[in-house]
């Protein structure tokens, strides 16, 4: 059979504006001479399992390439693997049109693991010495060890050779450790896309507190910061710190995720490992994230509190991949600390995350590398900011939108069947400026924007038997899909 033809490929001219992915970011990877807007690495075990979250971005117009670890390990020439795989990253970036890079598994501690994260020296409080894992480093345009003694990210001895990013690229690690994890996470991910409830749940901001003297700075933060930039949004504050409030414990913790009223979260007050510490001296662990039944309604989180986002113990899970890989509940992404937090730092990246996230509407993992941007001044001037900047992760997947609207579910229309041969594809939909992408069972591939009146047309040559799959996403929308027989 020969392969069906697409006799003109439309695309949005993805015009670089200086702001850093910009809303239309979502086609920004269409110019790139090859399908790698998403570059997602694996360890090779579970390469296969990241098949159905690769076929689901590319059908929401976001081509993922998967490369594993051992891949990387074969092609690129360098000390270590870390290395190797800054290396392999920056060849994407650079050359590819590559914007967002997945870490797609676990990492462990020193720097092992599915997907090993790269371990940095820092000065803790006490004066003594810790290894903090840095993603960031992946990004990096240099190798963050100037003086060449296989330790990295010294303060003083590497200064020269440490770089941030500048929030062009957008990063995420999804610490998984199964396939079973792969294909949990992956439905969540499409139910975020695809099923995001209508109701306020976008637009509603919750602000929790084990330690009731901190609402008056939560307000504030919502009051000058997120409130500007979720307009029309709801606010809760959860802490018995309020009027007739009831304590912040673990019963009210499962009723506000139950209750899907919040889909965005900031959790503030002491953290573990393993848990969250609430009021009533409760700890939220794994047996209370196994308690929610959330489905469908998953919360973007942030916590300042120490060491819940500490990924890369090799006691495992840490509170934050417990509410990432939980299969239809918990969190679609969390930002938190792989460490104890440091005044300043880690509360300024929860603000901005949501500011960036929000205000300028790019990807999760835009908005964080951004933050990151905007710590580099001070990075450079304070090893306490520079910790910060290093030990404060997104946990999820980066290409997601913060959705700061209910999105609508559009209505799709298009032929009953085609016959086959040369023709106009005509959809219609009433999404304006939404992304459509068009495949068939051979190959084909083609993503377009659609006009203002929510139409595309795609010149098309199909061949008999083959199914085309139409998909109509964007930031505003929940995807739907639409399929046409050719007969
Ligand atoms: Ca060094
Ligand atoms: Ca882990």
């Amino acid at each position: 059979m020969k392969p069906v033809l697409l006799f003109a490929c439309l695309t949005l001219s993805a015009t670089r504006i200086g702001l850093a992915h910009p809303e239309h970011e979502f086609m920004a990877g269409l110019t790139a001479p090859s399908p790698a807007t998403v570059l997602l690495i694996t360890p090779p075990e579970l390469a296969e399992a990241w098949k159905p979250f690769a076929a689901w971005k590319k059908q929401i117009g976001k081509p993922v390439r998967i490369l594993s670890t051992k891949q990387i390990a074969e092609r690129y020439e360098a000390p270590d693997l870390q290395e190797k795989i800054r290396r392999c990253i920056r060849n994407h970036t650079d050359h590819l049109g590559t914007r967002w890079i997945i870490l797609g598994g676990d990492s462990r501690e020193n720097g092992t693991g599915g997907v090993p994260d790269r371990d940095t020296l820092h000065r803790t409080k006490s004066g003594d010495y810790d290894a903090v894992p840095t993603d960031i480093y992946y990004l990096s345009k240099k190798d963050w060890d100037s003086d060449n003694d296989g330790i990295y990210g010294e303060w003083e001895d590497d200064r020269e050779s440490i770089d941030y990013p500048d929030g062009d690229v957008g990063l995420g690690r999804i610490p998984v450790r199964t396939a079973e994890d792969v294909r949990a996470y992956t439905n969540k991910v499409i139910a975020y896309e695809s099923g995001y409830p209508g109701s306020d749940f976008a637009t509603s901001m919750a602000y929790t507190s084990s330690v009731p003297s901190a609402l008056d700075a939560l307000q504030t933060d919502w009051d000058t910061h997120l409130s500007k930039v979720l307009k029309g949004g709801l606010v809760r504050h959860l802490s018995s710190g309020q009027q007739n409030a009831k304590p912040f414990n673990s019963a009210n913790w499962i009723n506000l995720i139950n209750g899907r009223e919040s889909g965005k979260i900031h959790m503030h007050g002491g953290g573990l490992h393993h848990g969250w510490l609430l009021e009533d001296d409760t700890v939220i662990t794994f047996s209370h994230v196994a308690q929610l039944r959330n489905e469908g309604a998953y919360p973007f989180i942030t916590t300042t509190s120490c060491f819940t986002g500490e990924f890369d113990r090799g006691e495992d899970p840490s509170i934050a991949e417990s509410m990432i890989r939980q299969p239809k509940a918990g969190a679609i992404a969390i930002v938190a600390p792989s460490r104890a937090g440091r005044h300043g730092g880690t509360n300024l990246s929860m603000t901005r995350f949501w500011e960036h996230g929000l205000g300028k509407k790019v990807s999760a993992g835009a908005a964080m590398m951004l933050v990151k941007a905007d710590l580099a001044p001070e990075a450079l001037k304070s090893a306490d900011l520079h910790f910060s900047t290093c030990g404060v992760n997104l946990l999820g997947d980066p290409t997601l939108g913060l959705r700061g609207t209910a999105p609508r579910t559009p209505s799709v229309a298009g032929p009953k069947k085609l016959p086959a041969g040369n023709l106009s594809l005509v959809i219609e939909s009433d999404a304006p400026h939404s992304i459509v992408s068009l495949q068939d069972d051979f190959g084909l591939y083609a993503v377009t924007v659609s006009d203002e009146s929510g139409n595309v047309v795609f010149p098309l040559n199909v061949v008999e038997e083959s199914t085309i799959t139409i998909t109509v996403s964007g930031p505003e929308y929940n995807a739907v899909t639409l399929q046409i027989p050719v007969q």
